[in-house]
């Protein structure tokens, strides 16, 4: 730190606890652009070997012959294991199921193949070279049966999902009795994690205990998947996951390669690190599913909403399950009196696709969001003024009030940062040169998780503080919302306070996925530094030797990193001198947000499957996050190149722990959005499913130049029955309704309405 920086903290007295609600740095921030932080696969190892995964080339069949003997005598090879090798992995309940793993898929147990990509064979050898070199020299033989590639294919079996099946009122009835309908089909392509960490991990056996640094968005659901692949007790693994390099759900449930090193180091009694190529994270798991939403909607003539009918499927794998609920947003965005909604899995030939920023409300907005603006159009209403009339004052699917909805505030922060009032109604009048110009507008939403943990905070004998848990920073911002935490309760300049996260022998943590875990450990940290300010306040006016020895509890205050007593601003006393008069080496306090009569299976449970996720509309309050996206787009005439120029979002995310990090997570969800409004689409070859764009340099994300001038602005308020200190989603909302926002805007643009993503240039032409 430069000295004016340090002189500037002292002369500002709290600036340097930097509490929550501080726009501080993130903590980790120096360790990553310093090459400090280390990941997974950088763990240093005596004795590490290597290994790398094969593919199949087939999507539906079955290996007749598998030829490795030449790989087996390539220098340096240590094995080759295929299904014929007995390398055993026993199934692990995925998050589908209630369990914590991606996938239900275990790699090598049979000769079966299920999607072209499917992992096949592990080459292990000393150096990754020799590995490398080995793998490719394996021919595969197989029985090619039919498959079923897209969605469309007859002879595809939609299956229908029953808990996603909604409805209230006569939406058919209404259908034909409203006076303006619209209706059309809206579609999403899959679209990929492409996190820049890879999936990779180093698994190191020996003496019947596993340990795995693996990327992770939860250890603690890693550790039992793990767990069950290997038919050992939990107890007998740790995963660490100190820093990982972006996620984006794909880190959420451990994914099967990791399976295959952890068998291999096993077999070989030697720590085996593996990591996919970024070709082999196209089919190793899934992002996004393609998804087909139909979306009739019926309004009155004054614009009031009469009905809305959704019928969604997203693709899902042929022997596994994933869900992209479609109609999440659909069903509660706006006061509707007659709902109804479907929603169908078609299973293809395709590894699990998983999750991806925002599963389901997602897609969901980008179908209903866009219908809106359709039949704001049918109505000749502004697209703004048109939601504002259905604005819904309390959840309609539920039936119960919102914690709190501040998507109104958000609507008009966002048009008037934005200058809507301007904008012309019609379509295709705003033009610069040979460029048209279009403003287009969306809303979004993403519900608040409740799901409890754990936390630990340690004193140590210097007057240092340790925040323990062992849930995730994936780029979030975890490791610096904690100290703030602590620096708050304690008074504690939080740079002080260290953070270790992402390792199982930490206090049990849920999964950093869903938008959650900011609420959940804030709170847990929370409430176990309360508990240490109580246990050194006791320690205090305890201990003999204390100067405060004898005081009331009441009138000693924490201040500064010092204790002292209210009347007597000169009495104090510093936590480590606290522990020298005490004769203590250090004080340490546990807390968790788990109800009172949670059992211990219950915590349990809780750091080990999905199925303890508590959903938004537990305890009366429907909670959700909210936004307002406004974006202008430039449409080049003779290209048919669509830019977007500008783009505005407002968001009631509660209060901010950090609000530098809310708005920065935000920015990159925005980004995002763009990525996948223009540029992202998996290619898939229709005959054999591979995927021809498995590549960064030919499935396009949005890069700096794509990315324009982007404002954000908050207008949340702190908002207690969403969370106990008031914070709503943050991570995952700021993609929602950007895709609908851009294909609105290229439409005011151009009079062309584009249903079907991404925005390429031939579509415009
Ligand atoms: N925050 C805040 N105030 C709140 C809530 C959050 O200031 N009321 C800030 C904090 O800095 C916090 C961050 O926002 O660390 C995200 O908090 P939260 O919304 O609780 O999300 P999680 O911590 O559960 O993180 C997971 C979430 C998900 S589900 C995806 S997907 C996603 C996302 O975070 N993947 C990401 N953001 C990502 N950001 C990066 N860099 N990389 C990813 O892979
Ligand atoms: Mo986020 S897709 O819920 O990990």
């Amino acid at each position: 730190m430069s000295e004016t920086l340090t002189q500037r903290n002292i002369a500002h007295g709290e600036a340097t606890i930097q509490g929550l609600g501080t726009r501080r740095e993130r903590a980790d921030g120096q360790l990553k652009v310093q090459g400090l932080a280390r990941y997974a696969v950088d763990h240093p190892m005596e004795n590490l070997c290597h290994a790398v995964v094969v593919q199949s080339s087939i999507p539906e069949g079955e290996i007749t012959h598998i030829d490795s003997e030449s790989a087996r005598r390539m220098p340096g090879v240590l094995a080759v294991y295929t299904h014929e090798s007995g390398l055993t992995i026993h199934p692990a309940a995925t998050f589908a199921s209630g369990g914590a793993a991606a996938q239900a898929f275990v790699p090598l147990q049979g000769p079966g193949v299920r999607w072209n990509g499917q992992h096949v064979a592990l080459v292990v050898a000393e150096t990754l070279e020799q590995a490398k070199a080995a793998a490719a020299t394996i021919q595969i033989e197989y029985e090619v049966r039919p498959a079923i590639i897209h969605p469309d294919d007859p002879l595809a079996q939609p299956r229908p999902v029953d808990d996603l099946a909604i409805e209230w009122g006569d939406a058919q009835q209404a259908l034909r009795d409203a006076s303006v309908t619209v209706s059309g089909v809206y579609t999403t392509p899959r679209e990929y994690n492409l996190p820049i960490e890879l999936h990779g991990c180093i698994a190191d056996w020996r003496d019947g205990a596993i340990t795995l640094w693996e990327p992770s968005q939860w250890v603690g659901g890693a550790r039992s998947v793990v767990a069950q692949w290997m038919g050992i007790d939990i107890d007998k693994v740790r995963v660490l996951s100190p820093f990982t390099g972006g996620g984006f759900g794909s880190k959420g449930g451990i994914q099967p390669h990791s399976a295959l090193a952890c068998a291999a180091s096993r077999a070989l009694g030697r720590p085996v690190k593996l990591v996919l190529t970024r070709g082999q994270t196209f089919t190793g798991f899934g992002g996004r599913p393609r998804t087909r939403q139909a979306l009739q909607l019926a309004a009155d003539s004054e614009g009031k909403l009469q009905a809305i009918v959704h019928e969604s499927w997203n693709e899902t794998a042929r022997d596994d399950t994933h869900l992209e609920p479609c109609n999440s947003v659909t069903a509660i965005m706006y006061a509707v009196p007659h709902f109804r909604s479907r929603h169908q899995l078609v299973p293809v030939n395709t590894v699990n696709p998983g999750w991806m920023r925002a599963p389901g409300e997602n897609p969901s907005s980008w179908a209903l969001e866009v219908a809106m603006d359709e039949l704001a159009y049918a109505l000749k209403l502004d697209p703004l003024a048109l939601r504002l009339r259905n604005y819904a004052g309390q959840d309609p699917q539920a039936n119960i009030p919102w914690s709190s909805r501040r998507l109104r505030e958000a609507y008009q922060a966002g048009a008037q940062a934005f200058g809507w009032a301007q904008r012309p109604l019609e379509p295709g009048t705003l033009r610069e040169g040979r460029q048209r110009i279009g403003w287009g507008m969306a809303s979004g939403s993403y519900p608040v998780r409740r799901t409890p943990g754990e936390a630990a905070i340690r004193l140590n004998q210097d007057g240092t503080l340790e925040v323990r848990s062992s849930g995730a920073d994936i780029g979030t911002g975890t490791y610096t919302i904690l100290a703030q935490t602590a620096a708050e309760v304690l008074s504690v300049a939080s740079d002080r306070i260290s953070v270790s996260l992402g390792d199982t022998d930490l206090p049990r943590a849920p999964v950093a996925g869903g938008s959650q875990l900011a609420n959940l450990l804030t709170a847990a940290v929370y409430k176990t530094a309360l508990k240490l300010r109580e246990a050194l306040i006791a320690l205090a006016v305890g201990s003999a030797d204390s100067p405060l020895f004898g005081a009331r509890r009441e009138d000693v205050l924490l201040e500064q990193g010092q204790l002292r007593l209210f009347s007597q601003p000169g009495s104090s006393l510093s936590f480590a001198d606290l522990l020298r008069c005490a004769g203590r080496d250090s004080l340490e306090a546990h807390a968790d947000t788990f109800p009172p009569d949670a059992t211990q299976q219950d915590r349990e449970a809780a750091d080990r499957t999905s199925s303890k996720m508590i959903p938004p509309t537990s305890g009366g309050y429907s909670a959700h996050s909210w936004s307002a996206v406004f974006v202008e787009v430039a449409v080049d005439e003779d290209f048919g190149t669509v830019r977007v120029r500008r783009i505005v979002g407002a968001f009631d995310s509660g209060r901010l722990y950090n609000p530098k990090l809310a708005e920065s997570q935000w920015i990159g969800a925005m980004v995002m959005g763009i990525g996948q409004a223009l540029l992202e689409g998996g290619e898939i070859d229709d005959d054999n499913g591979r995927i021809l764009n498995a590549s960064l340099a030919d499935y396009l994300v949005a890069v700096n130049a794509d990315i324009p001038d982007m404002t954000v602005i908050n207008v949340g308020e702190p908002d207690y029955q969403a969370s106990a200190l008031g914070g709503k989603a943050v991570g995952e909302l700021g993609i929602v309704g950007v895709a609908a926002a851009i294909s609105n805007a290229v439409f005011h643009a151009t009079g062309k309405r584009i249903r079907d993503l991404p925005i390429t240039l031939e579509k415009m032409l």
